[in-house]
């Protein structure tokens, strides 16, 4: 079923220079990117996005990790997008993700700050629509 999601290059990829390679492997799979824009994150922003994580030890950190420099924002559409690029990111931990993956092969400097993971990618098709209304508030659907 053809589906969207909402990818965001965090912003350690896109301080390091990993736009490209992020949507590289996205149009690679035969994934579409619809949008994508740069952005900076607003407090509000950040608040909605990470709501299912409100009170857990790493949302601070996380939060300001988020607003600490540019976010790229995307949204990738195709048959199975939502499950399958989160298959194409990896485990949520960098030091475990498997090679072949954006976070295993690109991510590094873990331990202390398992945050900055390069990406984002929507987890239900519930949150893409959530999430794409986040970063995307002018998106019709
Ligand atoms: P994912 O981004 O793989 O969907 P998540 O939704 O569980 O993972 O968490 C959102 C982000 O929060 C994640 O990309 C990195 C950070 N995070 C998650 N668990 C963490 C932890 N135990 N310590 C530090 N940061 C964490
Ligand atoms: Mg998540």
């Amino acid at each position: 079923m053809t589906e969207r999601t909402l990818v965001l290059v965090k912003p350690d990829g896109v301080k390091r220079g990993l736009i490209g390679q992020v949507l590289a492997r996205i149009e690679a799979k035969g994934y579409e990117i619809e949008k994508l824009q740069l952005v900076r994150a607003t407090k509000e922003q950040l608040a909605e996005h990470y709501a299912e994580h409100a009170g857990k030890p790493f949302y601070q950190p996380l939060v300001d990790f988020m607003a600490s420099g540019p976010i790229a924002a995307v949204v990738a559409t195709g048959d199975g997008v939502i499950t399958g690029f989160r298959s194409l990111a990896g485990a949520t931990d960098p030091t475990t993700a498997a090679p072949g993956t954006i976070r295993g092969d690109l991510g590094r400097d873990w331990g202390t700050a398992v945050q900055q993971n390069i990406v984002h990618g929507s987890d239900s098709t519930e949150s893409a629509k959530r999430e794409i209304a986040i970063w995307f508030p002018a998106d019709e659907g």
